[in-house]
């Protein structure tokens, strides 16, 4: 049975409509996912939206809707924007359905009957914004010490979750666990709060309606939204399902799930499977990877583990926080009108390359800056220079010289194209095992290099000139063999591109069956021929100015 992978993105808000920032962390969650069905692994990847809270009912009433009708109306534009952009989600949960429910107020009840929730008094500096009560001695001119907006004042006696219980725990596991938070020094952030004491929190509301109901309340108090939201992780991977329940999302997923991606055969949920939610939750609780925007890092690495340690159950095995974008060294917000847009990003440089962009622009965990003329030059550079260039040279040597049909290696001895490629298929494994998408691509792109210095040194048109056959036939099969091995290192990142690169290969066996264990010298498929190219692999992008 291949090992299980889950991962998931943090559920977005829906107050407002995606934007370069939301896209970064599905973006990066979905190359993860694609890597690990590439290695074969049974992958769950689980985005959605959190669609509760009193953000939301105040969205919603600013536009004269329903908060339900929001919700339903942008929920679109992720789903859209996801289709788009190519993500392999397995299934999207929002935090309005039944399944949700259900498993948050059996969470609630679990840790109420233990005696982890409890009835108490609270009153803070609340940030509307980040759904969260500031720590008063952080609390200057009344503004958010996190996002420097407006704090409310709130009263409010309600239920309590026992939070400062499970500190010694919590700081046992982060020891025990190095891994756990990722990046270190965000690590070192995490636990020095901890150290400075956790305090119980408050868990219900009761000034507004827009939320799940406390279970136990018979005065119209609803569950803190962020109490609520991290219970999504285990919603979805079967908590609480029942066993004549279908495990698949009940409403709201399917229709964007990628249909190249779903393999009956190596999804999750089976049929067979589909008749017992526990084993399912079984299967795939703990998560493997919580990917998340460093915003959120508290919430998840120290709420939500001490949830999980409150319920008995286990801790996901790995916390990523990567960095925030900013645009051309501003912060990006709807007021300032500066939020890039994928939309027009896509249109500019198309889907792949936007991808491409994203992750190889910015080392994973660090900020960035986004700029027009960076990305322009990136995919110029990297897509449509080196790597377009590589293939589309090499298929045209390949028809012009051998009539298309895919020589075989003559000569052995030495051949440094297949040493660096059979160096960096472990190198570019553990880059992506640590989440440094960016070092993985440099890996790839070292690659991609040689093979053009390759061409230029051998000059294959000489060797044509000279007749040494033999030569020119070994040359031109290194470069095929190596332009396979970019591509199926290159497709969690690029997946059109790849698929585009694999049909001029000429390979009979799709590329979305390939697996890393076909990273084998010479496996090239011998009667193959490969296929003209009649467009670029990648356009270049007019530059302005
Ligand atoms: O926090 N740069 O939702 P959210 C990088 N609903 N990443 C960014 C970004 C930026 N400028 N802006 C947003 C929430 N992100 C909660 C999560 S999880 C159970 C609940 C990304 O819509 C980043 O991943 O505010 C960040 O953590 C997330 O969007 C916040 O999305």
């Amino acid at each position: 049975m291949s090992k299980k992978f889950y991962i998931t993105t943090p559920l977005y808000y829906v107050n407002d409509v995606p934007h370069i920032g939301h896209s970064y962390t599905t973006v990066a969650a979905d190359v993860l996912a694609r890597y690990k069905r590439l290695a074969g692994e049974d992958v769950f990847f689980l985005t959605g939206t959190d669609e509760h809270g009193q953000k939301i009912e105040r969205a919603a009433k600013e536009r004269n809707e329903t908060p339900k009708q929001l919700a339903d109306r942008v929920v679109e534009n992720f789903k859209g924007l996801w289709t788009r952009l190519n993500i392999s989600n397995d299934d999207f949960i929002r935090t309005t359905e039944e399944r949700h429910k259900k498993a948050v107020t059996a969470f609630f009840l679990k840790l109420y009957e233990k005696g982890d929730i409890y009835r108490g008094k609270y009153e803070g500096w609340y940030c509307i914004p980040c759904e969260t009560y500031c720590p008063e001695g952080q609390v200057e001119d009344q503004k958010c010490p996190s996002c420097g907006r407006q704090l409310e004042w709130l009263e409010e006696d309600g239920y309590f979750f026992r939070m400062s219980a499970y500190e010694s725990e919590l700081l046992d596991y982060l020891n025990k666990n190095p891994e756990f938070i990722m990046p270190e020094n965000r690590r070192q952030e995490i636990i020095n709060i901890i150290k400075g004491g956790l305090k119980d929190l408050n868990i219900s509301r009761a000034t507004f309606d827009w939320g799940i109901p406390v279970p136990v309340s018979d005065k119209n108090e609803i569950i803190y939204v962020w109490f609520e939201a991290l219970i999504n992780y285990i919603t979805a991977a079967g908590y609480m399902e029942d066993e004549e329940e279908n495990p698949a999302p009940v409403s709201g997923g399917h229709e964007n799930i990628h249909p190249r991606i779903q393999n009956p055969e190596s999804r999750i949920q089976n049929p067979e499977s589909a008749s017992n939610g526990q084993k399912r939750f079984e299967k795939l609780w703990p998560a493997d990877v919580h990917i998340i925007g460093k915003d959120i890092l508290k919430f998840h690495t120290i709420i939500w583990p001490t949830m999980l340690i409150a319920a008995g159950l286990k801790l996901p095995k790995m916390v990523v926080a990567h960095g925030w974008w900013t645009v051309n060294g501003k912060k990006m917000s709807k007021s300032s009108g500066n939020a890039i847009d994928p939309d027009d990003i896509i249109t500019q440089v198309g889907v792949d390359g936007y991808r491409y962009f994203l992750l190889k622009a910015v080392p994973f965990g660090q900020d960035g800056d986004f700029s027009q003329e960076a990305l322009i030059r990136r995919v110029n550079s990297d897509l449509a220079n080196d790597l377009g260039n590589l293939v589309t040279r090499t298929i045209a040597m390949v028809i012009k010289y051998f009539d298309g049909k895919i020589p075989s290696a003559q000569k052995e001895g030495d051949n440094p194209l297949k040493d660096l490629a059979l160096q960096i298929v472990p190198i570019v494994d553990k880059a992506m095992c640590h989440l440094e998408f960016h070092n993985a691509l440099s890996s790839i792109w070292e690659l991609i290099g040689e093979c053009n210095r390759y061409v230029d040194k051998k000059a294959p048109w000489v060797l044509f000139k000279e007749g040494k056959t033999d030569e020119l036939s070994s040359v031109l099969y290194n470069l095929l063999e190596s332009i396979r091995f970019i591509t199926i290192l290159v497709s969690p990142f690029i997946p059109w591109i790849a698929e585009a690169i694999w049909t001029h290969l000429g390979i009979e066996r799709p590329l979305d069956e390939q697996m890393l264990s076909d990273l084998e010298w010479g496996r090239l498929q011998k009667d193959g021929r490969v296929i003209p190219t009649v467009q670029p692999i990648y356009a270049r992008i007019q530059e302005n100015g």
